[in-house]
């Protein structure tokens, strides 16, 4: 099946990669099998969902007798059941939770916060399209905001340690970075691991793609109306094919892979953007950055964002070198910083 290739399944990747964090004594790996491991929860019950609404559907509990869950419901129990055990954490929060859980926070052994969107996407399921687990990976500060949950929370992306996220699409896969570079792993469903598939990912300086929901041109504000003509006018220098899924860790990992642009600007009905940054946008950014692309909330850096809430928007444009210097020099403010 694989001959004469080298396996490397993300467990024995993650042990050669955190020798690049000091004094990590295996905590660090150990931490994030329990993401892969409720990643592999989550894809099996994702690949059932259609099954799982018609059972639970007929009289409100499906064969095993269970209580239907939403699927975004058990996605983030999954990752906090499987997170929570880690002695290496001391605070989860997600997209889901209204206020971060604190666990094992007081231990000198917790170092590290989990910011997770568990389902991105989850109201593309009912209609099969591809959804994805999104995850950031902060260390505790030091001195006296180490006891201070939300200081410890609302550290800005540049300061992550880990980000990436899983996309369960017509395969799993889990793309991760400790700041040495983007990694892919496929899910290998008979086997029940993820190995290595796309080493050191590199995003074109410039594709053939753009994303966008172009239902809300009319809503957004100046440049994107004007750059978004410009790229149907081949004003890069080449013709552009629109792309979007509307689950925007497949639309980024489309990006990731043949490069292009996303764009997901203000609009009138959302004035600072849609995605979350401490969830979604932060570690897009710290992957698209790690592979050669750039990341901003239209005007500045998102890895630069100092967060004030746990849950709060921010508007995200990401790709590609060529694309996102083009869009910088649109924008007056950011002209200025790109010449
Ligand atoms: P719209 C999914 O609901 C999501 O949060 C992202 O995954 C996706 O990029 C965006 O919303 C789609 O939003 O307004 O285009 O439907």
């Amino acid at each position: 099946m694989y001959e004469g290739q080298q396996l490397r399944t993300v467990q024995q990747h993650i042990l050669q990669e955190q020798t690049r964090f000091p004094g990590a004594t295996g905590e660090f790996s150990w931490l994030l099998s329990g993401i892969t491991l409720a990643a592999k929860m989550i894809q099996s019950k994702v690949r059932r969902a259609g099954l799982t609404d018609l059972l639970g559907s007929m009289d409100q509990t499906n064969v095993q007798g269970e209580v239907q869950q939403k699927l975004d419901v058990y996605s983030n129990e999954a990752l906090m059941h499987c997170l929570s055990l880690r002695q290496s954490i001391g605070i989860l929060a997600s997209e889901e939770n209204e206020r971060p859980i604190t666990v094992n926070f007081k231990s000198p052994s917790a170092k590290y916060a989990v910011i997770f969107d568990p389902l991105d996407g989850s109201s593309n399921i009912d209609v099969n399209v591809s959804v994805g687990t999104t995850f950031s990976i902060l260390r505790r500060p030091e001195g006296e905001d180490s006891t201070d949950v939300e200081k410890w929370v609302l550290q800005p992306g540049a300061t992550q340690v880990a980000a990436g996220y899983v996309v369960y699409g017509s395969s799993t896969i889990l793309v991760y970075s400790v700041g040495n570079g983007v990694h892919g792993f496929t899910l290998e469903p008979g086997v029940g691991a993820f190995l290595l598939s796309h080493e050191s990912i590199k995003m074109p300086s410039q594709g053939t793609y753009y994303s966008t929901n172009e239902g809300y041109v009319n809503q957004m504000p100046a440049p994107y109306p004007e750059f978004i003509q410009d790229l149907r006018q081949g004003k890069l220098g080449r013709p552009y094919s629109a792309r979007y899924i509307g689950s925007m860790v497949a639309d980024f990992h489309r990006t990731l892979l043949k490069g292009g642009i996303f764009l997901y600007p203000p609009t009138e009905a959302q004035s600072s953007g849609k995605l979350r940054l401490l969830y979604e946008a932060n570690p897009i950014a710290f992957i698209a950055e790690q592979a050669g692309g750039i990341a901003t909330d239209g005007n500045q850096r998102i890895l630069d964002i100092q967060p004030t809430t746990i849950h709060q928007r921010t508007p995200l444009v990401v790709g590609s070198q060529v694309e996102m210097q083009a869009f910088a020099n649109a924008v007056p403010a950011m002209a200025e910083s790109v010449n």
